[in-house]
């Protein structure tokens, strides 16, 4: 496959989870970072009128999950049967609730922002945080990953879908200790901890956020 292309905005996002397969795979992920003061005007010539978008081989694709899947498959680091990838799968979809309600707390009315927040808090948090912790435990290999003895797409995707938890309240996420231990395992592979160290510089947090999303 030729190098692949991301577009996207200068946030985690949708963009994330594909960013981190490649940066656990070491291998190179071509990048454009659109503007959010551009998209509105560059939007109706877009394919899709959505990001973020992959190119490969000259072609598009999109829907951030399914590129991070992709992307996952091709570098060995999705489940090696149907039911480990069932497993994944439904951490994948997990991570994608919890960012719908975060990006609800940052968008819209100030009392809809201010509802998406009240439930982020007191149902999704605590409820999707359980789901993560318990499904480390519950893996057979006991490997501290989320499926089997190695890391996969999985495990990125609840370090990705915890990460804006842990910003704002780590004393919070210290209540779920399979999450914390498997965050720390995640953080410190080869080309994570390079990217990780990397992304505190490049990824701006937008001034209207005020999660950092
Ligand atoms: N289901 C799509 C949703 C894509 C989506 O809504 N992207 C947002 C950014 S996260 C976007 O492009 N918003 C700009 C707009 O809708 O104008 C995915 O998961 O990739």
């Amino acid at each position: 496959m030729s190098v692949p292309k991301l577009t996207y905005f200068a946030i985690r996002g949708r963009g994330e989870l594909a960013r981190l397969v490649m940066a656990a795979a070491r291998k190179q992920l071509d990048e454009v970072t659109v503007d959010f003061a551009c998209w509105e005007e560059m939007q109706p010539g877009t394919t899709f009128g959505v990001l973020p978008t992959l190119e490969v081989n000259g072609k598009e694709y999109f829907q951030g999950n399914a590129i991070a899947t992709y992307l996952a498959r091709e570098n060995g680091l999705y489940g090696s049967n149907n039911l480990d990838c069932l497993m994944i799968d439904q951490i994948v979809q997990l991570k994608e609730d919890i960012l719908t309600v975060e990006i609800n707390t940052v968008v819209g009315s100030d009392q809809d922002k201010m509802s998406a927040l009240k439930k982020l808090v007191s149902d999704v948090y605590p409820r999707t945080m359980k789901i993560f912790n318990r499904f480390i435990h519950e893996n057979p290999a006991n490997s501290g990953f989320v499926v089997g003895d190695k890391m996969t797409l999985g495990d990125l995707a609840i370090f990705e879908g915890t990460q804006s938890c842990f910003n704002s309240d780590s004393v919070f996420l210290s209540g779920f200790p399979n999450i914390m231990a498997l965050r720390e395992k995640v953080a410190a592979q080869d080309g994570l901890k390079e990217y990780l160290a990397r992304r505190k510089t490049l990824v701006p947090i937008h001034s209207f956020l005020y999660t950092d999303i």
